[in-house]
């Protein structure tokens, strides 16, 4: 009687532990068949109504019944384990013969690029590159380039001024300027590097952005010279020939001053969006340095003479690579400056 009781019990239990739709329910089954309060547990209670000789047998059949089930739950538990172990092993799986990535290449920034190219190309040249302080005296960045005391380029507007009457310099020209203090006639120097306007910045205005001035002074320089450099420049810049025009400039610190122009590289000449359909595109400002600029740096206007050019690098780089929005170049974002 009470064997078949326990039987009906045992094979009750195994298919509700069979059937268990995970770890969750299969806990439920335990609580519910071996747990204190469980099926089983009421059997030994049923136990003090047995009779002396009924007790082994009855003990053993319950003993026996505890221990199929304790075997099936443990079973069914591993199988879940396994189940867990297993779609993890398949989701985290790595394929360990790939090569692996490596470090992520860095690349120089545009401008960066088009700087050194055309350091290198200045230096076959014989010209030495230069470098100077960006916080600049006033006398450097304004009076030693003929720039007078009223211009307009000195204003708050235009020229971030610091406390004391020292600046960030607005062009590399103080670089030239300390060079020609410095190395004397005669010199071939550039001098490349950040320059600073207090401009309102938007896609086409930066408040910080990168210039590349040029000089040499020698005897006899002419605007020959000049023009044999300028085309030099550009072809290596743009790697091929170009076609130039100068048209006169107005620029204190040079006499004759230049608009140095390029034929348009998109179009050729005949017009077209980027020339603002002229056939040309305003480049290098430059010409003959001014004799009043040369005798305040220490150079005799009477023996020497020489030409200068103002570059803008960081249009240079936005006409290369056709960048439509200088505020790019700033901004540190690695999907733009990964294109380079
Ligand atoms: C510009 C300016 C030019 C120069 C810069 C120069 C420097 C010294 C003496 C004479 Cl120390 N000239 N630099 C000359 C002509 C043009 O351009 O803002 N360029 C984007």
């Amino acid at each position: 009687m009470l064997d078949e009781q326990i039987n009906k019990l045992v094979s009750e239990a195994l298919a509700r532990v069979e059937g268990a739709a995970d770890p969750g329910a299969l806990e439920a089954v335990r609580v519910d068949v071996l747990g204190r309060k469980g099926s089983l547990a009421q059997f030994s209670k049923e136990f003090g109504k047995l009779s002396a000789d009924e007790r082994p047998r009855a003990g053993q059949a319950l003993n026996a019944a505890k221990a199929s089930l304790e075997a099936a739950f443990e079973g069914k538990k591993a199988a879940f384990d396994r189940s867990v172990l297993e779609s993890r092993l398949r989701a985290e799986w790595v394929d360990l013969t790939l090569p692996a990535p490596g470090p992520r290449p860095g690349s120089l920034h545009p401008v960066t690029q088009i700087q050194s190219e055309i350091e290198d190309l200045f230096t076959s040249l014989g010209f030495a590159v230069l470098d100077g302080p960006e916080v600049e005296t006033e006398y450097h960045n304004f009076d030693a380039l003929n720039i007078p005391p009223e211009h307009p380029a000195r204003d708050m507007q235009d020229t971030f001024w610091l406390e004391g009457g020292n600046l960030l310099r607005t062009h590399t020209s103080p670089v030239q300027v300390r060079g020609m203090e410095r190395l004397g006639p005669p010199l071939r120097m550039i001098a490349p590097g950040r320059t600073f306007r207090n401009e309102e910045v938007d896609a086409s205005h930066e408040h910080t952005f990168y210039q590349l001035e040029g000089m040499m002074v020698d005897r006899n320089v002419s605007v020959a010279h000049l023009i044999y450099f300028m085309k030099t420049l550009l072809s290596a810049v743009f790697r091929r020939e170009v076609t130039v025009r100068l048209r006169p400039g107005f620029f204190p610190f040079v006499e004759p001053g230049f608009e140095l122009d390029v034929q348009c590289l998109i179009c050729g000449g005949p017009g077209c969006p980027v020339c603002k359909q002229s056939g040309w595109v305003e480049l290098l400002p430059c010409g003959l340095v001014h004799p009043n600029v040369l005798r305040m740096s220490g150079i005799d206007p009477d023996q020497w003479g020489g030409f200068a050019f103002g570059l803008g690098l960081t249009r240079l780089a936005m006409m290369r690579y056709g960048i439509d929005d200088i505020r790019l170049l700033q901004s540190g974002d690695l999907r733009f400056l990964s294109q380079f």
